[in-house]
């Protein structure tokens, strides 16, 4: 049985990060195990949450893994709350040869970088960056680490382009979420061959899709299923549970209501 590290945060309500790791690797058949980066009541999005951040003890909390002699088949990075972890986290990957790296560079949205991010952390960002497998940055995030400037939209090839810089950080593989496109909503992804995978677009962007993406990305490729085929399934996924939380009500603060869809996988 596959196991891989989840270093995220956990935050109690609204679906995202570690809340939304957990299930969906288990509904893969993979063993989740979280480092957490911080604790928050809630995430950032909803304006006033309380905040632990855990760097302090993440060190010995990995030390304590390394005691027992784990070794992880992916390493999956999401939330990190201090500029410290990211430098915690480096190590973490470096000391792991043997496991698969995705990063998902979560800082910022919607043109906005979350509050809790400062500009080192997203300059060593692209450490990391630069030792993953597959990174899944939404647009913003791409901007940020391309040193590009964010716009609402982009051409097509200005989001190879994108892709293209990522890449010379050392990425081996990428894939940009939420592109609006034509209407649409499209995921670009780039390694040993390019393509789209696109969407019906839903005009409420529900806080977290972008953990639900990369989580579910995680299980797939974890079941050795090949990149197109995972990113196509996993913006289905994506697709499919958010319809389904504008159908019930769910406020988009409050995440995606994929709960009842986890038996689907497949
Ligand atoms: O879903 C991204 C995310 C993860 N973790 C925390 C957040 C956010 C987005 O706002 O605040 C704590």
């Amino acid at each position: 049985m596959k196991k891989v590290a989840a270093i995220n945060d956990l935050s109690g309500f609204g679906r995202c990060s570690i809340t939304v790791a957990l299930p969906v690797l288990s509904a893969h058949g993979v063993q989740c195990c979280p480092v957490p980066t911080a604790i928050l009541s809630n995430h950032t999005g909803f304006g006033t949450y309380f905040f632990d951040d855990y760097s302090d003890k993440m060190m010995t909390y990995i030390d304590a893994w390394e005691n027992l002699g784990l070794d992880f088949d992916c390493i999956y990075t999401g939330f990190l709350g201090s500029e410290k972890q990211i430098d915690i986290v480096e190590n973490f990957i470096k000391k792991s040869e043997n496991s698969w790296v995705l990063v998902d560079p979560v800082m910022a949205d919607d043109g906005e970088i979350y509050s809790t991010y400062t500009p080192v952390m997203c300059e060593k960002m692209k450490r990391l960056v630069s030792l993953a497998d597959v990174v899944t940055p939404n647009t913003t995030e791409a901007a940020i680490l391309a040193g590009a400037e964010y716009k609402e939209n982009y051409t097509d090839e200005e989001v190879w382009a994108l892709a293209e810089k990522i890449h010379t950080l050392g990425a081996k593989n990428v894939v940009i979420t939420g592109v609006h496109r034509n209407g649409r909503i499209a995921n670009f992804a780039s390694g040993r061959e390019r393509f789209i995978a696109e969407s019906e677009e839903i005009y409420v962007h529900y806080m977290g899709t972008g953990d639900l993406f990369a989580s579910m990305l995680c299980g797939y490729m974890m079941n050795e299923t090949p990149l197109k085929e995972a990113v196509e399934k996993s913006a289905a996924f994506v697709y499919k549970t958010t319809k389904h939380s504008l159908e019930i009500g769910e406020k988009r603060e409050n995440g995606v209501a994929f709960e009842k869809f986890l038996k689907e996988i497949e």
